[in-house]
């Protein structure tokens, strides 16, 4: 299984990629907007290629629930700097993080090979015609609603079988928009318009999604359904996503988004080399 993103090419199976957070918003809910100053961003940026990061996803809009919209000029200040910086000092792929088709547009002009789309569930395909004519990479999430209302009341009578058909219409549109198939990767959105029991069906079934036979990639990193699940605090959420992560390595993931870079690489490691000797 191949996934292509611009000049990149991952072929699968390989090892786990390791996709490393670089969060550019003032509010960020796990850094506390410390990375919001674009020169901190970059640093931090190059911190998590040292620790291993195989991509790494910069976004100026919080996606935490409730967050506030904040405007494509707002937003096209906070990453773009970023990603022309970065794309002149690192040899790993730059995803952006957006669900706005000009930021995409803007920040795949400015070295970015892969657009990191929350908002998949999006009705008009012009952010499709973008990644088309970039030939970017294009991470397919899965989101019940919008950040503003998506917890509320999120409702499914079999989440696992309405992510998965989903995905099946979401490929086919992409398709018929000039996205090929080996662009895509699919994410199951955890906490996106999920209660705790939803987003563990979805651990649960992570294998049933691997027959699209495309990348899944999965992003646990310290988020809120650990803490309604365990009583942890953000910064004390990195065993249970550790513990995730490597389930979801166990079940056929091929890319994981973290904060915790390093510890995410030694725990898929270790996962993968005792999975290796599984008969
Ligand atoms: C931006 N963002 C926040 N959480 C995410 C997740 O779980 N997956 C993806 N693809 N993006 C996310």
């Amino acid at each position: 299984m191949l996934l292509r993103a611009r000049q990149f090419e991952f072929m699968f199976p390989r090892p786990a990629l390791v996709m490393g957070i670089v969060n550019v918003t003032p509010d960020s809910f796990s850094d506390g907007g410390q990375f919001f100053d674009s020169a901190k961003a970059v640093a931090r940026a190059l911190e998590l290629v040292e620790h291993g990061a195989d991509i790494l996803d910069i976004g100026g809009e919080s996606t935490r629930p409730g967050a506030a919209p904040v405007s494509e000029a707002e937003e096209l200040r906070r990453v773009i700097p970023v990603i022309e910086k970065l794309a002149g000092l690192v040899k790993v792929p730059l995803s952006v993080d957006t669900m706005k088709p000009a930021v995409a547009r803007a920040a795949l002009a400015a070295g970015a090979s892969i657009v990191n789309d929350i908002a998949a569930n999006r009705a008009d395909d012009a952010m499709w015609r973008v990644v088309s004519g970039f030939r970017a990479g294009y991470v397919v999430m899965h989101m019940q609603g919008t950040p503003q209302t998506m917890q509320a009341n999120p409702t499914y009578a079999d989440v696992v079988r309405e992510v998965g058909d989903f995905f099946r219409e979401r490929l086919r549109r992409l398709t018929a928009c000039g996205v090929a198939a080996d662009q895509v990767a699919l994410d199951v959105g955890i906490g996106f318009g999920k209660t705790l029991g939803h987003n563990l069906q979805l651990l649960g079934g992570l294998r049933s999604f691997t027959k699209l036979q495309r990348p899944l990639l999965l992003g646990v990193s310290r988020k809120s359904f650990i803490g309604k699940l365990l009583g942890a605090g953000v910064a004390a959420r990195l065993p249970a996503s550790l513990a995730c992560a490597c389930l979801a390595v166990e079940a056929g993931a091929q890319i994981v988004r973290t904060h915790d870079v390093a510890e995410t690489v030694q725990a898929i490691r270790m996962t993968e080399a005792v999975l290796a000797q599984k008969k």
